[in-house]
């Protein structure tokens, strides 16, 4: 199995997207056997040429899957035996439409307080890229928006409120057990612990809790890899 993943500075590792997948593979069992191809930003070309613009992209029996989510289907399809990420099929359903809510809502969200410290952990090849494409998508220039990026935490706090009445009942998203869902928002929070200093989220907030618990999963994989520990 192959998978294509952003190609960050020194080994910081830090795409939303493929967290979704790491977690997923980890879940599933999958600890070893992945070659990992790091993908610039800057060149595309191992990913494009097979018609594909973003990462992460999953080489499986000579199949290329993109797109994290359907990745998670084509693994829950192709091996049946193996735990599933989603549940039965209406659970699924909740989750493909979760995930269109948290990426639609959460990236704007977190970009416009990490985007700064994403620019200084990008790989050197990708820094112009980066600033050009997504000072375009977020409408200022990377320096505007880092001018007011602390000020914008609490806003992302009461935002995942919805998030917080879960996990004050639940110790995961999905209830008892992690599930996709729960990999959909801490990949975001992967995003943030791998690219930026800042602390998002208060001590005593479940949320918090419920990510120290998801850094714990599968022998503290994702807590291993480098990044901010306190964001
Ligand atoms: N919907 C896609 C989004 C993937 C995505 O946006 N990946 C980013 C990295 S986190 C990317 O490859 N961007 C390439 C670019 O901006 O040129 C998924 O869930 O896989």
């Amino acid at each position: 199995m192959i998978l294509y993943e952003l190609d960050g500075k020194e080994d910081f590792r830090f795409s939303p997207h493929v967290w979704k997948i790491n977690m997923t593979l980890l879940h599933k069992g999958w600890t070893s056997n992945i070659e990992r191809i790091p993908v610039k930003f800057s060149d595309k070309s191992p990913i494009e040429e097979k018609g594909f613009n973003t990462v992460p992209v999953l080489v499986d029996k000579e199949k290329w899957i993109g797109d994290s989510i359907k990745i998670a289907e084509y693994l829950e399809n192709e091996y049946p035996e193996r735990p599933s990420v989603f549940g039965d099929e209406t659970a699924k359903n909740t989750t493909f439409i979760l995930n269109k809510f948290i990426d639609y809502n959460f990236i704007t969200s977190f970009a416009r307080i990490i985007v700064g410290d994403i620019y200084n952990h990008i790989h050197p090849d990708d820094k112009e890229y980066f600033k050009v494409t997504r000072e375009e998508m977020m409408g200022s220039t990377i320096e505007e928006i880092s001018n007011t990026s602390k000020q914008r935490i609490p806003s992302l706090q009461k935002q995942l409120e919805p998030f917080r009445k879960i996990l004050k009942e639940n110790p995961y998203i999905a209830g008892s057990q992690p599930m996709y869902c729960d990999y959909i928002l801490f990949g975001f929070f992967m995003w943030a612990r791998c690219s930026s200093p800042k602390t998002l989220l208060d001590p005593t907030d479940p949320i918090r809790e419920w990510r120290e618990r998801m850094l714990d999963l599968y022998g503290g994989y994702a807590r291993k890899a480098r990044g901010y520990k306190d964001t």
